[in-house]
């Protein structure tokens, strides 16, 4: 496969409501596509990288800057493919979401060519996955009950609430009194406690949650290990895990007993699945996290979902969770599922003329 060049085109799409967690509030994406043209034919992917390195140090100017200075250039003229591209992108340090995004078209491209699916490809076991939903911080309790009451009605498997300091013992109290036991109910808190607040966050331990998830800052492996003795609550390590080496140390260290995979995090789905395989190995339950993705995220990410180990519903809601219209045609609930597309590749396009309507630049690179 032979690659003639990539558009990097940015799009904006408003959220449907503000989201807000411990590090800031969104009103809309931006976010960065990268369409691989080759000798075969197209590839799609979307950068995760949110306009501000709050979630993590990535932010979608420097990716499209990395993409289009270093990563691009570095690729072969010729032969290639997502391992190819995972080999000639090591050099470079970090900016794994803009890696994520190339190695993802590229094997968006790949796959189209040879007309297998994502699903197929990753050793996905299952042609749909339960879906849970990401709850921000909101103003109010009643405004909380109402939000949740309405994602429960839309079929969602399991709610997950954002806290921070102020915002935790309440409404996971709130929210367990109003729909009970049988609910099932996670907290991210995006690394907003230090090891100081531990007595405190094992008040949570009452409530009978799934995981509690990133309590602790993003280097702190030894500090959520130390918290792990602490807590009943199962702990999950979300912005930890940036790499499987990450991941088998957080696993011998008992920083974890859980971990959130999100591919765009630690570098693409070829690492995201070397992650699930290290986590199955030691009988550690995995689920696909969520960066508020478009169609074209969402629908590699479920595919990713499918695959044996993720045994909890991850972040991966329907495309009406966050958007008015997503960019591909949406994924909508079925019974609390959405379905693992099964046509080549992503096996979902962006739609031409909406995608022309939300562009905000284009760029193309010639390879
Ligand atoms: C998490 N996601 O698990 C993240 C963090 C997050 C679904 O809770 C814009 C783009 C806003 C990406 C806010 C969920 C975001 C974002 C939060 C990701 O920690
Ligand atoms: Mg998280």
């Amino acid at each position: 496969m032979k690659i003639s060049g990539i558009e990097l085109r940015r799009i904006h799409l408003p959220l449907l409501a503000p989201f807000r967690t411990s590090f800031g509030i969104e009103t809309s994406r931006d976010v960065l596509l990268v369409r691989v043209v080759t000798s075969e034919g197209e590839g799609w992917a979307e950068c995760a990288a949110m306009s501000e390195p709050r979630y993590c140090s990535e932010y979608v100017d420097a990716a499209q800057d990395v993409l289009r200075k270093f990563l691009i250039p570095a690729l072969p003229k010729d032969g290639v493919n997502a391992h190819t591209v995972g080999r000639v992108l090591e050099p470079f340090t970090g900016h794994r979401m803009a890696k994520s995004a190339l190695e993802t078209a590229v094997l968006d491209a790949h796959l189209r060519m040879t007309g297998e699916s994502f699903g197929s490809y990753l050793g996905a076991d299952r042609n749909r996955v339960p879906c849970g939903v990401s709850v921000g911080i909101m103003d109010s309790i009643p405004q909380l009950l109402d939000a949740v009451e309405g994602f429960i009605a839309e079929g969602y498997a399991r709610i997950k609430l954002k806290i921070e300091p102020g915002w935790d013992l309440e409404p996971v109290r709130a929210v367990r009194e109003r729909f009970g036991d049988e609910l099932l109910l996670q907290v991210d808190a995006n690394a907003a406690y230090t090891l100081v607040n531990a007595q405190h966050l094992a008040k949570l331990d009452d409530f009978g949650l799934l995981l509690i998830e990133q309590p602790l800052a993003n280097d702190d492996l030894v500090q959520h290990a130390q918290l792990a003795k602490l807590l009943r609550t199962p702990i999950c390590l979300d912005e930890s895990i940036e790499s499987a080496a990450d991941a088998a140390a957080a696993i011998s260290l008992g920083a974890c007993s859980v971990i959130n995979i999100k591919p765009a995090r630690v570098g693409g789905y070829l690492e995201a699945r070397r992650i699930h395989d290290i986590a199955h190995a030691h009988g550690i339950p995995v689920w696909c996290g969520g960066m508020l993705e478009t169609g074209i995220g969402r629908a590699a990410n479920v595919a990713l979902a499918a695959l044996p180990g993720f045994t909890l519903p991850g972040d991966t809601s329907g495309s009406s969770r966050y958007f008015a219209t997503d960019i591909t045609e949406p994924f909508v609930l079925t019974d609390g599922h959405l379905t693992v597309p099964t046509g080549p590749g992503l096996g979902v396009e962006p739609l031409p003329d909406f995608l022309e309507e939300v562009t905000t630049s284009t760029e193309w690179i010639t390879v």
